[in-house]
C-alpha cells in the first residue's frame, strides 16, 4: 500500500506560481508518516516547491489543511478524486470547519492524529473509509514517535529542525484558532522523548513550533533544565508573561534560546481587554490593564533585551479601538524597540472563533464570511469592516507598516542593538540572513490570490460574490 502526503501551497502570484523561499519542513506530515505502519510506502509532496504527480499510483492521499491553504487543498483533492484515489484531510481547518472539508474529501480527521491514524489506515486498507474520524487531544507523539524526517530531504527547506515540546495554550484570545482547537488546554511531551528526538536528528538549531512554549511555566522549566547540557540553539513562540518569571528567563538563556515569536497584538489596553489577551495583562505587576499599555510593554521589552533575546513581535491590526494613527504608533513602537522581526497581521476572522461569531452577529464580515474560498480574496487584505476605518484603509495601513519595517534603512537601523542582534555573531547572522528574506517574502505574498484557479474546482467550492459599498458596509449578491 502507498500513501501520498501533501502540503498545499497558499496560492499563486498574479502571473506565475508562488515559491515560498522561507519554506519550512511540514512537521505534521512527518509525524503522520511516523505514525504509519512500516510496511506502507510513504511519499511526500510539497506544493510550495514541486509539481504533484497526480498520475503516479497511490492508494490514499492525506492532505494537511489550514485555512490559508483550504482553497488549494480542495483543488488538489479534486484531481486525485477524479482519478479514483480516496482523499483524507486533517489539521486545523477540517477540525474547525468539518462540513466544508467533507464536501471535498472522502474522509476527514478532526483533532490530533496520534490516537486515530492507525484506524484510518486500517480502514483504507480494507477500502472502507469512514467519513469522519475524531482524534482525541492529548500527549503529542506519545511513546516516542519520531517524525519521518527522511521524507523532507532534497526539498530545500530552511536549515532548521521543527519539533514539538507541547501543543495548545491555556489562554483564550478571542481571535485565535488554537484555543478553539485545544479548548484552552496545553499538552506537554515527556522530556526524555523530546531529548531523544533532538539526538535523533543532526542539527543544532531547533524551532519548537509550540503554540505557546511557555503555556505551563513549571513544565517548561523542568524541560529546559534538562535541555541545557545539549547545547543547542532554539527559537519558539511564547507569551509575554514570561517576563514576570526571572528563573524562567534565566533558563531560556542557559538552554540556548535565541528568541521567541511573541504576540503583543496591540498597544491599546482596551483592545487587549476586548480580545482577552490574558498574558499581556499579566505583565503588569498589579494586574490592572486599564491604564497605559505602553508602560507595561516597555518593562517587558527591557527584560527580553537584557536576556539578549531576539524577539519576533507579532501584532494584529484592525481591533475595535484601532485607528490609522494607532496603527502608525504600533509601527513606530516596533521600529523603536529594534525587534528582530515583526508580523503586522491584519486581524483575521477565523471561523468558529468568538471573534468570528461577534463580527457575524454585527454584520461586519466581508466576502460572505467565507474569505478563504472567495475567488477575489487576496492575502493580507481585510476580510471584515473595522470600526474606525474602511477595510481598504486597514489593508493599506498594514502594508505601510510592512513597507516601513522591511525597508533597507529600517533593517540597518534596527541592527544597532548591542544587547540583542550585535551581542553575538550567531545572532547577527540570523538577523542579517532572515530580514532581507522575509522582506522579499512579504512583497511577494502581499495581495496574492488563493488557489491556482479562479474558477471553483468542479462545482463544489461555494463561490459567492460580494461588493463593498461606499459606507464600507457589505451587500451580498445571490
Ligand atoms: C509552525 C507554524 C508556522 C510556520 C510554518 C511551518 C511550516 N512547516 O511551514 C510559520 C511560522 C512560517 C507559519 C506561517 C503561517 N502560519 Co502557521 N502555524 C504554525 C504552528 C504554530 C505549528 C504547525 C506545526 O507544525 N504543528 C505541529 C504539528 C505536528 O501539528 P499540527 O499541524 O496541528 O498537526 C497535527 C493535527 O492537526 C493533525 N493533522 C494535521 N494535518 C493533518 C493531515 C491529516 C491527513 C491528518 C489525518 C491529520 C492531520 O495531526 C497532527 C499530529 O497530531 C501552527 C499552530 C499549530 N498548533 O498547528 C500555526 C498555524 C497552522 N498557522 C497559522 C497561520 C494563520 C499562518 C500564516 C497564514 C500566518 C500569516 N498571517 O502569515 C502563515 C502562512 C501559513 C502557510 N500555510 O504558508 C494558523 C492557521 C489557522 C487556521 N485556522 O487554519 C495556525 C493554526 C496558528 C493559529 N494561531 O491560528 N506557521
Amino acid at each position: 500500500m502507498r500513501i501520498t502526503f501533501i502540503k498545499p501551497n497558499i496560492g499563486r502570484l498574479e502571473h506565475s506560481l508562488y515559491v515560498d523561499e522561507g519554506r519550512m519542513e511540514p512537521l505534521q506530515l512527518g509525524v503522520l508518516a511516523g505514525l504509519t505502519p512500516a510496511d506502507i510506502d510513504c511519499r511526500l509532496y510539497d506544493d510550495r516547491i514541486e509539481r504533484i504527480p497526480y498520475d503516479d499510483p497511490t492508494d490514499l492521499v492525506a492532505i494537511t489543511v489550514e485555512i490559508y491553504t483550504a482553497r488549494r487543498a480542495y483543488e488538489i483533492a479534486e484531481e486525485f478524486r477524479l482519478r479514483g484515489v480516496p482523499v483524507v484531510m486533517g489539521g486545523f481547518h477540517p477540525t474547525l470547519v468539518p462540513d466544508e472539508c467533507l464536501q471535498h474529501a472522502d474522509a476527514i480527521v478532526t483533532g490530533d492524529a496520534e490516537r486515530i491514524w492507525h484506524r484510518v489506515v486500517a480502514d483504507a486498507r480494507r477500502g472502507q473509509l469512514r467519513r469522519t474520524y475524531r482524534g482525541d487531544l492529548g500527549e503529542p507523539q506519545a511513546g516516542g514517535v519520531l517524525p519521518r524526517r527522511d521524507l523532507f530531504r532534497g526539498k530545500g527547506y530552511l536549515p532548521i529542525t521543527l519539533m514539538q515540546f507541547s501543543r495548545g495554550c491555556r489562554f483564550s484570545c478571542d481571535f485565535c484558532a488554537i484555543s478553539v482547537f485545544f479548548n484552552r488546554r496545553n499538552f506537554v511531551r515527556r522530556t526524555h522523548e523530546v531529548l531523544e528526538e533532538i539526538a535523533n536528528q543532526n542539527r543544532k538549531l531547533v524551532f519548537f513550533v509550540d503554540d505557546n512554549f511557555l503555556s505551563n511555566h513549571e513544565a517548561a522549566k523542568a524541560f529546559l533544565r534538562e535541555l541545557v547540557p545539549l547545547r543547542i540553539r532554539w527559537v519558539s513562540q511564547a507569551s509575554l508573561d514570561m517576563t514576570n518569571d526571572p528563573e524562567l528567563m534565566r533558563l531560556l538563556v542557559d538552554s540556548g534560546c535565541l528568541g521567541n515569536v511573541i504576540g503583543f497584538e496591540s498597544l491599546n489596553p482596551y483592545n487587549l481587554q476586548q480580545m482577552k489577551k490574558g498574558p499581556n495583562f499579566l505583565v503588569s505587576s498589579k494586574r490592572k490593564p486599564l491604564r497605559d499599555g505602553w508602560d507595561y510593554y516597555e518593562r517587558a521589552v527591557q527584560i527580553l533585551r537584557d536576556h539578549h533575546l531576539q524577539t519576533w513581535a507579532a501584532f494584529t491590526l484592525g481591533h475595535d479601538h484601532d485607528t490609522l494613527a494607532s496603527i502608525r504608533e504600533t509601527s513606530d513602537f516596533a521600529v523603536h524597540h529594534k525587534f528582530c522581526f515583526a508580523a503586522y497581521n491584519i486581524l483575521m476572522p477565523y471561523p468558529n472563533t468568538p471573534f468570528y461569531a461577534r463580527l457575524q452577529s454585527e454584520g461586519r464580515l466581508l466576502y460572505d464570511g467565507c474569505w478563504w474560498l472567495h475567488p477575489d480574496y487576496r492575502f493580507n487584505y481585510a476580510a471584515f469592516v473595522p470600526r474606525h476605518m474602511t477595510p481598504e484603509a486597514l489593508t493599506e495601513a498594514c502594508w505601510q507598516c510592512r513597507r516601513v519595517w522591511n525597508s533597507p534603512a529600517s533593517i540597518f537601523k534596527r541592527m544597532w542593538d548591542f544587547k540583542t542582534h550585535l551581542s553575538s555573531p550567531v545572532r547577527l547572522a540570523a538577523y542579517l540572513q532572515y530580514n532581507p528574506m522575509y522582506a522579499r517574502e512579504a512583497r511577494k505574498k502581499q495581495g496574492m490570490l488563493f488557489g491556482l484557479f479562479r474558477r471553483a474546482p468542479g462545482s463544489r467550492v461555494p463561490v459567492r460574490s460580494f461588493t463593498v459599498v461606499d459606507d464600507a458596509r457589505v451587500s451580498s449578491r445571490p
